[in-house]
C-alpha cells in the first residue's frame, strides 16, 4: 500500500505509465535522490488537480460505497413504472443498510413521502432525483470550509481521533494543502506516546522543509504543543498543525488528557485552538457517530474529516454525522497520497455516491 509516511527511498527505473500514478506502489531501494523525484510526483498531482480530475477521483474512490447503494437502487427500480408504498419502503431499508442513519433516512423518506403524496414525484427518475436533493440537503449545511484567521499567528489547529483514524496521515496533507495556499505552516509532534509517531512526522517535515517541533517520546504532549506555540509566534507562522496521541474514547483518562492540552493551550493564546479537527475513519461505520459524540463532549469538535473513504462501502455514514451531530465536514480523505485530501463539496459527494454527473464534468 502506498503510504507517503511510512514510505522508503523508491525506485530505480520507473515505468513510464507509473510515473504519474501515485496509487501504484513502488518498489523499495536506497536511492534517496530518485525517491525524493518521485516524491516529487506525487506532490505535483496534489498542487494541479483541476476541478475535473478532482471530481473523477472522487467518484473512483468512492466506488464501493456507491456500488453498495446504487445496485441496490437499480434492482429497486427495475420494472417499475410508478412509486409505490414498497418502493420507498425497501427505498428506506437500503438507505440504512447504506449507513445513512435511522434519524437521516427518516427525513428523507419522509420528504419523499410527502412529495409523491402531493403527486410531484411521478415516476422512478423523479424520486431519483428528488433523492439526491435530499441527501444533498442534509450534507449542505456542513459543507464549511477550513478558514484560517489571519491575525491568530498561529492559528493552531488541534487534531484529535483514535489511533489509526488518520490524523498524523491528514497532517501531512493538510500541511502541504495549506502552503499551497501560501501559508506558512509548521507542525507539532503531540503524540509523544508511540515511539515512531514523533520520527513519523519529523521524516515528513524534512522531506517538505515544513519545521517540526518535537521532543523524545514520553515527553508531556500538552508541553510539546505549548512550546510549539511560543516557537510558531516567534517565527510568525500562520498554522500550527499539533498531532495528538491516537487515544480510545473510551479510556476516560485518555480524554482528560486532551482536555489537559486543550487547558495548556490556552494558557498560551486564550483564542487557541482555533479549530480542533476530528479524524474519523469512514470505514468503521455508525461508530463514527460514538466516537463524535464522545470527543465533541470532551474537546468541543470545530470540523471533522472523514478519512479512507476509498475502499469503504460505508461511505453513506457521512450523511448520519451530518444530520445527528452538524458538525462542519471540513476535509475528506479517499486515498494514501497527499492529493486525496479534498475539500469536502456536498454536491461533488452526493453525484459521486450516485453516480450522476457534475457540472464541469
Ligand atoms: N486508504 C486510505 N488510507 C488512509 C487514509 N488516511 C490515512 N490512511 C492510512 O491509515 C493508516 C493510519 O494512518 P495514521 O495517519 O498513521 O493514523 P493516526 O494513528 O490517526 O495518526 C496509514 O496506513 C495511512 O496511510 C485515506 O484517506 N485512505
Ligand atoms: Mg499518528
Amino acid at each position: 500500500m502506498f503510504d507517503f509516511f511510512k514510505k522508503k527511498p523508491i525506485v530505480t527505473e520507473p515505468k513510464l505509465d507509473n510515473v504519474n500514478n501515485p496509487m501504484l506502489d513502488q518498489p523499495a531501494s536506497t536511492d534517496r535522490t530518485e525517491a525524493q523525484t518521485n516524491l516529487k510526483e506525487t506532490e505535483k498531482v496534489a498542487e494541479t488537480p483541476t476541478k475535473t480530475g478532482l471530481f473523477a477521483r472522487l467518484k473512483a474512490q468512492l466506488t464501493k460505497s456507491r456500488e453498495a447503494f446504487t445496485s441496490g437502487l437499480s434492482r429497486l427500480f427495475l420494472g417499475k413504472k410508478q412509486i409505490d408504498d414498497e418502493l420507498l419502503e425497501e427505498l428506506e431499508t437500503l438507505l440504512l443498510q447504506a449507513d445513512v442513519g435511522f434519524e437521516a433516512t427518516t427525513q428523507i423518506i419522509d420528504a419523499l413521502t410527502d412529495q409523491v403524496s402531493r403527486q410531484v414525484l411521478k415516476d422512478p427518475q423523479a424520486l431519483f432525483d428528488a433523492l439526491a436533493e435530499q441527501l444533498e440537503a442534509i450534507l449542505s449545511p456542513v459543507e464549511q470550509a477550513l478558514v484560517i484567521h489571519a491575525d491568530a499567528k498561529p492559528h493552531v489547529v488541534l487534531m484529535v481521533g483514535i489511533n489509526g483514524a488518520g490524523k498524523t496521515t491528514t497532517i501531512g496533507k493538510l500541511a502541504k494543502y495549506l502552503q499551497n495556499q501560501q501559508h506558512k505552516v509548521m507542525l507539532a509532534a503531540g503524540d509523544t506516546f508511540r515511539a515512531a509517531a514523533v520520527e513519523q512526522l519529523q521524516t515528513w517535515g524534512e522531506r517538505n522543509q515544513i519545521p517540526v517541533m518535537a521532543q523524545k517520546t514520553g515527553a508531556d504532549s500538552a508541553a510539546v504543543i505549548y512550546d510549539a506555540i511560543h516557537s510558531a509566534k516567534a517565527k510568525k507562522m500562520d498554522v500550527l498543525l499539533a498531532d495528538t496521541a491516537g487515544r480510545l474514547h473510551t479510556q476516560n483518562n485518555l480524554m482528560d488528557e486532551l482536555k489537559k492540552v486543550k487547558r495548556v493551550i490556552q494558557k498560551c493564546d486564550a483564542d487557541a485552538p482555533h479549530d480542533v479537527l476530528l479524524v474519523l475513519d469512514a470505514s468503521i461505520g455508525q461508530n463514527a457517530l460514538n466516537q463524535a459524540k464522545e470527543f465533541h463532549q470532551a474537546v468541543g469538535v470545530t470540523g471533522l474529516v472523514i478519512t479512507k473513504l476509498d475502499g469503504t462501502a460505508k461511505g453513506g455514514v457521512i450523511f448520519n454525522l451530518a444530520q445527528t451531530m452538524g458538525i462542519p465536514v471540513k476535509f475528506i480523505g479517499v486515498g494514501e497520497t497527499l492529493a486525496d485530501l479534498q475539500v469536502f463539496n456536498a454536491k461533488a459527494f452526493v453525484d459521486a455516491f450516485l453516480d450522476r454527473p457534475t457540472a464541469g464534468q
